[in-house]
């Protein structure tokens, strides 16, 4: 292979690419001195203008100057987006223009220049996207067309796609760039949020998982002021996205995903009445406890499920018609933004310490000879719904070692083995813990302490699609805790017949 010279000026670019950084920021700092920066945030400039050096560098590569330019179309239109006016790329170029002239030997420098003027020139004309400029990010980003799954392709592309995503539907609806005014800069990030949520469902083989994410997100955006329209349109831009990132057969069962979802978000408005009604099994008790909750009485909410107890309510209906929907409750109310974390954080807090206090009633039932390690998978902050577990089984008769949050599996695993646990209860909250579900029930099963120990997973993903335990290779699951024991039974007892 033949090494040219703009070869070693691409390598000399990123050899450089901390002090060209530093130069060019020094250079904007400068210049906005007295004024205020356009972006007024060096940092985020400093990471852009390290970018636009690997495009650049990428560029001498490859074709040369025209495809960055192509480049720097492509980036102008998604800086747009998120308001950031094309003026500012160019005085990046200009910046890092000056910083290389000073630093690289005039023959290099000379090469680097002709490509930066071409990515300047683009920024002049009109219109901005082309396919060539939509062709020109992937040199940069990355190689989906080489990913084995559309799962795979699509973590590839993600640098892409989301970037792409959000200046495709601000170019379609420029009203919302307006509108969120300070937020735009959010909409990448939820681009990508988008994005990891198809991966995994796509992974999983679950449209329904994409769809409810969907739905969640379409009422916490509409909560907080944004069009109900605007997520379908970045839904449905992200869908043209993909395709223009990926290949065909890849594109296909993400396009397929997201048309569900629109589907559903499209067929009339999305629902999402309370946890806690009155006419539901101890209704009234549970409206007056969440009520003490809301209130920031404490003791009122003990209060009332100390009478509870004293009036002969059984233990496992507190936890099945008064705790939970009352949790499932300050999920919904910090959706829609009617409660803050803080408040949240009180609450459950609160019915962390209401649940301590029932110990004693867990703790005293007949003992049954069977051992439980009860988790929230590595990742998942939530821990409500393994303790959750646990106690049931505790009060089943069961030896339980509930964990608690977020466990990294190599320490679950030993403690499935010192225990010598007939179950392991794996909890996950959101599609994004179902990988470590995966590993940490592959880990498992490739584990001699841990290969013939029941896996049984569960929490929100496993309720809104049933068989998802399958493709996890785990044993089963149950939307409940109340169900989870019984299916430990009896699975227990299909083994030992
Ligand atoms: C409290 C709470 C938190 C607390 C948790 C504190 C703690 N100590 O546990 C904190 C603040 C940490 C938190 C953080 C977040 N949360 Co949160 N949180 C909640 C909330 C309000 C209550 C959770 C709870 O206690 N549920 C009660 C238990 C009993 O229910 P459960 O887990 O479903 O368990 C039952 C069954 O699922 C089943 N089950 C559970 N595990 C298992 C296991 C097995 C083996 C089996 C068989 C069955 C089973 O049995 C249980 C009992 O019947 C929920 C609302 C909700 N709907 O759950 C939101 C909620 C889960 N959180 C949500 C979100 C978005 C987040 C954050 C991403 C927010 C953020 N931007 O930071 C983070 C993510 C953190 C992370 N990495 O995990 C969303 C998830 C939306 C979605 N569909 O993706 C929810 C639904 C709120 C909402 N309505 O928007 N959260």
């Amino acid at each position: 292979m033949v090494i040219t010279e703009r070869d070693r000026t691409a390598d000399e670019l990123l050899d450089r690419r901390e002090s060209l950084m530093d130069a060019a920021t020094g250079r904007l700092a400068a210049a906005a001195r007295g004024a205020p920066g356009e972006r007024g945030d060096l940092e985020r400039c400093r990471e852009d203008i390290g970018a636009h050096l690997d495009a650049l560098s990428a560029a001498l590569r490859a074709s040369g100057a025209e495809q960055f330019g192509e480049y720097c179309a492509f980036t102008a239109v998604f800086l747009e987006g998120i308001g950031v006016p094309r003026s500012a790329l160019g005085a990046a170029l200009d910046a890092l223009s000056e910083a290389i002239g000073e630093q690289l030997a005039p023959a290099r420098s000379a090469l680097a220049q002709e490509a930066l003027a071409a990515g300047r020139r683009r920024l002049d004309a009109s219109p901005l996207v082309t396919p060539a400029a939509l062709a020109a990010v992937p040199a940069a980003t990355g190689a989906s067309g080489e990913a084995a799954s559309a799962a795979e392709a699509l973590a590839l592309s993600a640098p892409r796609v989301a970037p792409l995503s959000v200046a495709l539907s601000y170019m379609r609806r420029p009203g919302d760039a307006v509108a969120h005014g300070e937020r735009r800069a959010h909409s990448l990030e939820d681009a990508r949020r988008h994005l990891a949520q198809l991966a995994a469902a796509v992974d999983l083989e679950a449209p329904a998982l994409f769809s409810d994410y969907a739905e969640w997100a379409q009422t916490l955006l509409t909560s907080v002021g944004l069009d109900p329209a605007e997520l379908v349109s970045h839904l449905g831009a992200l869908g043209d996205a993909i395709a223009i990132a990926l290949p065909e057969h890849l594109a296909e069962a993400p396009r397929r995903y997201l048309a569900a979802a629109l589907e559903r978000l499209t067929s009339g408005p999305v629902e999402l009445p309370s946890f806690v009604q009155i006419e539901a099994p101890l209704g009234p008790l549970a409206c007056g406890y969440l009520d003490a909750l809301l209130q920031g009485n404490r003791g009122r909410a003990l209060r009332l499920i100390r009478e509870a107890i004293e009036a002969g309510t059984p233990v496992k209906d507190l936890y099945t018609h008064v705790f939970q929907p009352c949790q499932y409750e300050l999920g919904r109310l910090w959706q829609i933004r009617q409660l803050s974390i803080a408040e949240e954080h009180y609450c459950t807090a609160v019915t962390q310490t209401v649940l301590s206090q029932l110990y004693p009633l867990v703790f005293n039932a007949r003992r049954a000879d069977r051992r439980l390690v009860a988790t929230s998978v590595d990742g998942n902050l939530h821990e409500i719904g393994a303790r959750f577990v646990a106690d049931f089984f505790e009060m089943a008769g069961w030896d339980t070692f509930y964990l608690g949050a977020s466990t990294p599996a190599d320490d679950v695993l030993s403690e499935v083995a010192r225990r010598k646990a007939d179950v392991l209860a794996v909890s996950a909250t959101l599609g994004e813990h179902l990988v470590s579900v995966h590993d940490l029930v592959a880990a498992a099963r490739d584990d001699g302490r841990s290969r013939d120990v029941i896996v049984l997973v569960g929490g929100q993903p496993f309720r809104v699609v049933h068989d998802l335990w399958r493709q996890l290779g785990a044993d089963g699951s149950a939307p409940t805790a109340e169900g989870a024991v019984h299916l430990a039974q009896e699975l227990l007892a299909a083994r030992s017949a």
